[in-house]
């Protein structure tokens, strides 16, 4: 994956109406409160008191593909599901480094921390998760590097599981820590979601490494960064928590 590279120098406002004649008519329904300032400091989190954030603003939403948004934000208000012959074989396996550095987790082991605004904080491990209701879905998965693949997960839909740890379904935000270094964070509401599910099965069977051994959020919503693997740490919170790509200029909502 590359890292985003920043717009030239220009006058804010100039550039905020540049970027409005690019969107596309969906995006602009989406955006509808307006590409103003005070809009994109919303989305994007920056202040837009200088030219050097506003144009980190607009490298931030310009990372944003048209044709991607176009499809996550469908009318309806659920991702799209599809059949066993749809599946990608052999689904794609991606990450910030090679196949050879899949973090190699020891499920004996393994036990899942919780963190925050919870009214239980006990880890949990693996034979535990297994044992809760799970259920199957078909969904695509959409990589910003430009490609996407259809696969399916089974798992534990996250709001049973928040109800099980007794999340505090006010709380902002909630944060991943991986056993690759990696992290990203989502809204209440997408966790919220009926289609996210803690993935612990793809095709099947147990989530092989290279998916995201034990486990891995799959939000069918979102972008492919947005979906955490190898996930060892959730925290519920307040305080805005960012992400692997997301601190290098990704989108922070990257979906739905
Ligand atoms: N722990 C971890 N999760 C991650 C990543 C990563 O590098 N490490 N990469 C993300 C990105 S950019 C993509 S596209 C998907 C790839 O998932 P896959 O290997 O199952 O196709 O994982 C996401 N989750
Ligand atoms: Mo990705």
């Amino acid at each position: 994956m590359k890292k985003p590279t920043f717009l030239s120098s220009r006058d804010a406002e100039y550039l905020v109406k540049d970027a409005e004649k690019s969107v596309n008519a969906r995006r602009r329904h989406f955006l509808k409160q307006g590409l103003t300032l005070g809009g994109i400091m919303l989305l994007t989190g920056c202040d837009l008191s200088d030219n050097a954030s506003v144009e980190t603003a607009l490298s931030r939403m310009s990372r944003f593909n048209d044709r991607v948004q176009g499809f996550l934000f469908s009318d309806r208000h659920l991702a799209p599901e599809y059949t066993e012959s749809d599946i990608t074989r052999p689904f794609p396996f991606n990450a910030f480094y090679d196949r050879d550095q899949i973090p190699q987790v020891d499920g004996r082991d393994y036990q899942l921390a919780i963190r925050g605004l919870v009214r239980d904080t006990r880890s949990w491990s693996l034979p535990e998760l297994y044992r809760m209701q799970q259920v199957n879905q078909i969904t695509r998965h959409i990589c910003v590097e430009g490609w996407s693949a259809i696969g399916r997960w089974g798992g534990i839909p996250f709001r049973h599981f928040l109800q099980a740890i007794g999340a505090d379904t006010r709380a902002k935000y909630i944060s991943f820590r991986c056993a690759d270094d990696y992290y990203t964070s989502i809204d209440m509401a997408t966790a919220l979601h009926p289609q996210t599910l803690l993935a612990l099965t793809w095709d099947n069977q147990i989530l092989p490494p290279e998916y995201g051994y034990p486990m891995k959020l799959r939000i069918p919503t979102k972008l492919g960064y947005k979906n955490p693997k190898h996930i060892q740490v959730i925290e519920i919170t307040n305080r805005f928590p960012g992400g692997y790509w997301e601190d290098q200029g990704y989108n922070w909502f990257g979906g739905s």
